[in-house]
């Protein structure tokens, strides 16, 4: 953990550089957050911060990563989306069966309802209820850019969701609940589109408990069912998900998860890509899903990383 002077650095930098792009201003922020410089917002940010630096969110050490291996950062500080498509290496995404909408049935804004850091986060809210089918509500930030350039990257997100949900195991068609919280593409220049590695919330409505769900495409030949988190997902608090993603085609792929730290899913010699040449991978934070209870759902997420080295340094 830096001094106050490291910190005090920073914020020099941070105010020599409030004339330059978002995205810099963004990178600067990150450092200064994942150097625990708290950056002055709210109470809950200090109290989280320093809940995540003593370990205390549920595993694991500090959370310290070397500035020079983050090579992008969203902390929403900016009062807007120019972290995720200022560059134009990312975007912003409210839909209803993949169709845009700025309807209130699917949200994702700055808020200032909750902040890891600062005083914003982004907030996702979207209508689920079973009276909605057939629609599928989706929030979604995405970028494409980092891991376009480097195809294995390490990939933080710390999430805050308010209540404990539950995914109905029937829906009124007989079709089973779901939500979607983090994701990969692979796509390619020639239009080609698989939804390769997914994070669904799952529930356990005997126990009462979230958890995290593992899924990877059986179109690119992985002989993996669905796999369940032995660690269940906290609510009411900040709690951080980093996924290493190698993503590669012909069993060459890597996916490593870890929550607050501690790893909860270790898959070597997967296939998260297609074997194109032109094919890549896009990463993808969302509110995405049908049959949920409560409904509207909604969650927050706040300072993403993504970066060559593990994020979280305690696990
Ligand atoms: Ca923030």
């Amino acid at each position: 953990m830096p001094g106050p002077v490291a910190c005090s650095k920073i914020a020099q930098t941070m105010q020599t550089h409030t004339k330059t792009s978002s995205l810099f201003l963004a990178l600067i922020v990150v450092t200064a957050l994942l150097n625990g410089c708290g950056g002055g917002g709210s109470s809950s940010s200090e109290s989280s911060s320093s809940e995540s630096s003593s370990g205390g969110a549920g595993g694991g050490g500090g959370t310290i990563t070397p500035p020079a291996q983050a090579i992008w950062g969203a902390s929403a500080e900016t009062g807007n989306f120019s972290e995720w498509n200022g560059d134009g290496g990312g975007d912003v995404f409210r839909r209803l069966n993949d169709v845009d909408v700025t309807s209130s049935d699917a949200i994702a804004e700055i808020s200032q309802d909750q902040a890891r850091s600062g005083q914003r986060s982004v907030k996702f809210s979207i209508r689920t209820d079973p009276a909605f089918y057939p629609n599928a509500a989706k929030a979604q930030v995405v970028r494409w850019n980092e891991p376009r350039q480097n195809t294995d990257l390490y990939y933080s997100v710390w999430f805050f969701i308010p209540q404990l949900f539950d995914v109905y195991p029937e829906g009124p068609d007989r079709g089973q609940g779901w939500l979607n919280m983090f994701q990969f593409h692979s796509v390619s220049d020639a239009g080609r589109v698989h939804s390769g590695v997914v994070l669904f919330g799952r529930s356990n409505p005997i126990a009462r408990t979230n958890y995290f769900e593992l899924f990877l495409s059986p179109d690119f030949g992985n002989n993996i069912g669905p796999l369940n988190s032995p660690v269940d997902m906290p609510f009411g608090r900040w709690f951080n998900v980093e996924m290493r993603m190698k993503c590669a085609a012909n069993g060459q792929g890597l996916v490593q998860v870890w929550q607050d730290g501690v790893q909860i899913f270790n898959l070597p010699n997967v296939t998260t890509n297609q074997p194109y040449a032109d094919a890549y991978c896009h990463w993808m934070v969302n509110a995405y899903g049908q049959f949920i209870s409560p409904s509207p759902t909604v969650f927050y997420v706040d300072d993403l990383v993504i970066s060559t080295g593990r994020v979280w340094q305690g696990g």
